[in-house]
């Protein structure tokens, strides 16, 4: 397929050695306002999680969907998922701003994003009968970068965060968003890929018309797929992202910015239960943010499923403010993913050896495994 690049396949590896700690949606951002996601990493540990609009995971270890799992309903919105108890308005045409907490650098891969209807409250939709239309996609977008530069290195760019535009003329009503990308660092072996797909719900107002035909969770994608057994370490790539077509009108993305994601703003959660008019939404904005906080302060507009129950939660300065002022250098602009403790040894998921490599090669959690010359993995054993 190519030529082995080994000396910068190596140089680059190691220098995003450090930080390799995988990483979940900590929040949206639409028109302003913050929403949390859920957080698979400490909502499973408190008493009373608070009610987001991400689907509750069973992934403690911010871990991934093999290829092998990729006909189960693990694939739909991750491992275990059950719908979020809330959702997040949002006008079709409007764009929605994905905020992971981190993502290793070298973890590459697509992005790619979807929407299924739910044909009533998602908040209690099974989840095996929704089914998803692709509404964006990016694969490999330059050949010519060191291991290539991906829809991945794009988020990372982006100071973590994707944007994602609903299509215009998507008919009014409650839909999940499928958010995902798909690492490829190993996906040079059979079963090598790791798909990190997250699921939120949105309720979708405007006057559009379309809901375009969409594929089951479980038969989006096959263990064998182009795009999911793929060597990235190889020059003239051509990548084929995995998955149904993009529906008809839709861009590929639009253009990543980060210039979405500057507003502060405060959570209105809904939370799946009866509305409640003795307590109106509170605080809706701090901010100017007409639009937004028009939509939240008309309950009445709402449909059945959304309460008005508002839980604002002051914008978290640490995710945000680090944004503009970190460097380019993004492998390790982000401190916050060096695992806790554990210096002489590597985290669970985290890298572990490979040509070149200088970070520790003992693993606090599993054992280290060799996917390639160029990576080697703490991985569950089990
Ligand atoms: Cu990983």
């Amino acid at each position: 397929m190519g030529i082995k690049r080994i000396s910068p396949v190596v140089a680059a590896l190691a220098s995003a050695a450090t930080v390799a700690a995988h990483g979940h949606v900590d929040h949206i951002v639409i028109d302003g306002l913050f929403y949390q996601g859920y957080d698979p990493t400490s909502f499973p540990y408190q008493q009373n999680p608070p009610t987001v609009v991400g689907w509750t995971t069973s992934q403690t270890d911010n871990g991934f969907v093999e290829p092998n799992s990729f006909g189960s309903p693990d694939i739909i919105c991750h491992k275990s998922a059950t719908p979020a108890g809330g959702h997040a308005q949002v006008k079709a045409g409007d764009s929605i701003s994905i905020s992971w907490n981190t993502w290793p650098e070298s973890h590459k891969g697509p992005m790619i994003d979807y929407l299924a209807a739910c044909n009533g409250p998602c908040e209690s939709v099974d989840k095996e009968s929704l089914e998803f239309f692709k509404i964006d996609e990016v694969g490999l977008i330059d050949d010519s970068a060191q291991n290539g530069f991906w829809g991945s290195d794009e988020l990372i760019k982006n100071n973590n965060t994707w944007l994602v535009q609903i299509p215009s003329n998507i008919k009014p009503g409650n839909y999940v968003l499928r958010h995902e990308t798909i690492a490829l660092h190993s996906a040079g072996q059979a079963n090598g890929a790791q798909a990190y797909p997250q699921c939120f719900n949105l309720e979708i107002t405007g006057d559009g018309t379309e809901v375009p035909a969409g594929v089951l969770g479980t038969k989006l994608y096959s263990a064998e797929d182009p795009g999911i057994v793929v060597n990235i370490y190889t020059t003239g790539l051509t990548y084929t992202i995995p998955g149904p077509a993009l529906i008809a009108g839709a861009s590929a993305s639009v253009p990543q910015s980060s210039s979405a994601i500057t507003a502060t703003g405060t959570a209105t959660v809904g939370n799946g239960a009866e509305a409640e008019p003795t307590n109106p939404p509170a605080a809706t904005t701090t901010a100017a943010q007409s639009s937004a906080a028009q939509t939240t302060a008309a309950p009445s507009t709402q449909k059945t499923s959304t309460a008005a129950v508002s839980t604002p939660t002051t914008l978290a300065t640490s995710t945000r403010v680090a944004a503009p002022t970190t460097p380019t250098t993004t492998a390790v602009a982000t401190p916050t993913a060096a695992p806790t403790g554990a210096v002489g040894a590597q985290t669970l998921y985290g890298q572990c050896g490979g040509n070149g490599f200088a970070g520790p090669t003992a693993c606090a959690e599993g054992t280290c495994k060799s996917w390639n010359p160029y990576y080697s993995q703490c991985v569950n054993t089990a």
